[in-house]
């Protein structure tokens, strides 16, 4: 992309609205507009951020053996009387009354609707295990809506929902959920800690929130230092192994990690003193496993082996999609802008043109954006009429991971001069030696 036919509308002020880093990141690099309290518009570089988390959650929900499809944002009223959750509920819930005076709502969550499409389909328990997923626009009218992206009223969420038949199928099933996003994560560069956490409104007894440590999260959480030493990596998985997945859900599990709705002060001191943390979490995911609580109410059941009829076991897992761009930058910015993870970045490579017009530096550019796009990355050319410094800050701003500078001083050596935005180090190479470079960074990610 060049960014003279682009739209990046970037802004030089601070918005005075914005409390938290990101928030401010995000309206300043022109990625979102708000377009009503907690309902933004997602401006070309924010919408390209929230495709490539969306693009990463698919493929390891796809890896995990989850199914994709898609769910409509409003649903009917009568699915969630069934339930008994169209009163509980309360007033987050976005109620309509359509033109025949039919009571509809725009969708916070899924499960009486996914419960619904299961009923009217599956009746053996020869068709389970079965987990289906969507990720699709919620609704919720949260009374605060609030640093931007984190809470929203409008927001991006992926939301799965596992059927099996038996409580042992759907832990496994709730194993795999929790194996999956820590991959998921952590290919977004993030540490999103699993802690054990309280139910709410999706109800259920085994639950766990995925958080990420940051001081402007809004839990409170209390963990053993312990626990940030674990990292998934790039290690072998067989999804349909219950024990594989099991051993890794005890191993990020076990040490103690909880949100405050949880927190156990008791349990909490056997940890050795030096190894107490209370810190602060941005809340990215939800697994829950809550048995039959909506098959029972809604009459979802198959036959089991000796053709009796038995509600299924169900549970459902989130992943706040839109919140995770906040989370991402409140853990990776700095003070003069964002730093993406290569995993997430909207463009792979920036190429800042020093002297716009001359024609040996306008050729070296337009040589590397044609190497760069030809080997399948997306660089994103700055060939504005402007002051490097402008184009400096730009780039800083919007948080490539690299960035290729050219000038009619290094040409005349031969060199272009490769910048990483996370250390601010520079190298001096070839243009060949640049693209090849850049290009084996992102055979890795
Ligand atoms: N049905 C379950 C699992 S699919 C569910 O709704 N879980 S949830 O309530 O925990 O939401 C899933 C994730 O969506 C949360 O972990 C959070 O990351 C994100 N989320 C929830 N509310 C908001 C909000 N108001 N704004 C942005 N993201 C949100």
């Amino acid at each position: 992309m060049r960014l003279t036919r682009y739209f990046l509308p970037v802004l030089k002020e601070t918005p005075a609205e914005a409390q938290i880093v990101s928030h401010r990141y995000m309206l300043r690099a022109g990625m979102i507009k708000q377009a009503s309290a907690g309902i933004y518009s997602w401006l070309p570089l924010g919408f390209k951020v929230l495709k490539k988390i969306e693009d990463i959650v698919h493929e390891e929900q796809i890896r995990a053996g989850h199914i994709p499809m898609l769910m409509p944002t409003l649903q009917s009223a009568d699915l969630w009387r069934e339930s008994g959750r169209y009163d509980d509920y309360g007033q987050e819930m976005l109620r309509i009354t359509d033109r025949h005076g039919r009571d509809m709502l725009y969708g916070p969550t899924n499960e009486e609707l996914i419960t619904d499409i299961f009923r009217a389909n599956v009746t053996s328990y020869k068709d389970l295990p079965l987990t289906l997923y969507h990720i699709q626009w919620k609704f919720r009218d949260e009374i605060r809506p609030r640093f931007g992206v984190m809470r929203g009223r409008e927001f991006y969420m992926k939301d799965g929902y596992n059927f099996d038949l038996t409580k042992e199928d759907a832990l496994h099933a709730y194993n795999r959920h929790l194996v999956s996003y820590l991959r998921s994560y952590e290919r977004m560069g993030l540490q999103a800690i699993p802690m054990r956490a309280d139910s709410g409104p999706i109800g259920g007894d085994d639950t766990h929130e995925f958080l990420v440590l940051a001081e402007t999260g809004e839990s409170e959480v209390f963990y053993d230092s312990a626990v940030t030493d674990l990292t998934f990596g790039d290690r072998e998985i067989d999804y349909d192994s219950v024990e594989q997945c099991q051993a890794i859900m005890e191993e990020f599990t076990t040490k103690y990690a909880r949100t405050d709705e949880t927190h156990d002060e008791a349990a909490f001191n056997e940890i050795p003193e030096e190894r107490r943390r209370v810190a602060r979490g941005i809340e990215v995911g939800q697994i829950f496993y809550f048995g039959t609580k909506y098959s029972e109410a809604m009459g979802a059941s198959v036959q089991d082996k000796d053709g009796n009829k038995v509600p299924v076991h169900m549970g459902s897992h989130g992943i706040g999609v839109s919140r995770l761009l906040g989370a991402i930058i409140e853990a990776s910015h700095d003070d003069k802008g964002i730093i993406w993870p290569e995993g997430v970045t909207p463009f792979h490579c920036g190429i800042v043109n020093l002297k716009q017009g001359d024609g040996d530096t306008d050729a070296a550019c337009e040589g590397l954006y044609a190497a760069l796009t030809k080997a399948g990355l997306e660089p994103l050319y700055d060939d504005r009429n402007e002051r490097a410094g402008g184009k400096f800050a730009t780039m800083d701003l919007i948080g490539l991971p690299w960035r290729i500078t050219v000038g009619p001083r290094g040409l005349k050596n031969g060199v272009v001069e490769l910048t990483s935005r996370k250390t601010g180090e520079s190298v001096e190479l070839s243009a060949e030696d640049a693209v090849a470079r850049v290009v084996e960074i992102y055979a890795g990610v």
